[in-house]
């Protein structure tokens, strides 16, 4: 109904459009997982299947939003980014945020058997929070990626010595905890190393690298043109796409210089 008496009320909506030429990063981020890791049971500190189903979680956002180009997870988070150039819902912040959050929680929770045949998911369902931060830059996208695998790094460290101490050394959290206190990295592979016979390097990749998820669409330039026909040719060129999930450093130039199309633009 148009231009009933009613419709003045559209104008208290706030604009949320997020600025042109900039990257944008969704972030999802499980609603008190500490608590739901316990209810469920889940391996200290890494549990394999949480991990997994992540991922799965992640891929099947990825297959279902043609415009993200690189999704980033670690620990109960991922990172969705979204090309400087995309235009989907005119970038609006809350649309973009609202629509992964939701997909991929539905996603999780669909999913969830597949990992955890034995395990029923029932009430309170896992949800996820989502917020979007636009990025002006490549190289400050880059920082964002590099941060989130850094923090995945220095987590992982940290959980994996704390729990070494406390499941294998036999300490309390609390101790476990002093114990650690102004500790640096190599303190830590220290302890690992001499107390417990663990070369942290050894450690499975993807607790030390997080994943990494995104459109295998090498030996093909970006497509330039904005016509109807081009757009039609990416979007099919992106559905035919494999995805993939990997555990590799992202911080350094490698994986970029090998796969210059994920961040290419037309400009
Ligand atoms: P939030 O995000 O503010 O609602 O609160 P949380 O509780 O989700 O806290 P957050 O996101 O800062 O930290 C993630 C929690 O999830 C942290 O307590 C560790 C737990 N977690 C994530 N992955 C695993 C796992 O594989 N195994 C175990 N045991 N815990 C995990
Ligand atoms: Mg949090
Ligand atoms: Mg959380
Ligand atoms: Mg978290
Ligand atoms: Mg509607």
């Amino acid at each position: 109904m148009a231009n009933s008496e009613y419709e003045y009320v559209r104008h208290f909506e706030q604009p949320d459009t997020l600025p042109p030429s900039n990257w944008i990063i969704v972030r999802i981020d499980g609603r008190g997982f500490s608590k739901l890791s316990a209810k469920y049971a889940f391996a200290k500190p890494n549990d394999k299947r949480a991990l997994d189903l992540m991922n799965a979680a992640a891929v099947e956002t990825v297959r279902a939003l043609f415009d993200v180009v690189l999704a980033y997870g670690q620990s109960d988070e991922y990172s969705f980014v979204f090309h400087e150039a995309c235009t989907l819902f005119d970038r609006r912040a809350a649309k973009l945020a609202t629509t992964v959050a939701t997909l991929f929680t539905a996603e999780y929770c669909m999913l969830w058997p597949t990992f955890f045949p034995d395990t029923p998911l029932t009430r309170p369902w896992p949800t996820f929070d989502g917020r979007c931060v636009a990025y002006p830059k490549r190289r400050i996208l880059r920082d964002y990626l590099s941060w989130r695998q850094a923090d995945c790094h220095v987590n992982n460290l940290y959980n994996t010595t704390f729990w070494a101490l406390v499941l294998k050394g036999e300490m309390g959290n609390r101790e476990a905890e002093e114990a650690l206190k102004g500790t640096l990295a190599r303190d830590k592979n220290e302890i690992l190393w001499s107390r417990f016979g663990v070369n942290y390097n050894d450690e499975e990749v993807v607790f030390r690298k997080g994943t990494v998820v995104y459109r295998k669409l090498e030996g093909v330039g970006p497509l330039g043109g904005s016509s109807r026909t081009q757009v039609e040719k990416e979007r099919k060129r992106k559905m035919k796409a494999e995805i993939a999930v990997e555990h590799v450093d992202i911080i350094g130039d490698g994986f970029w210089e090998e796969r210059p199309y994920i961040l290419a633009g037309k400009r």
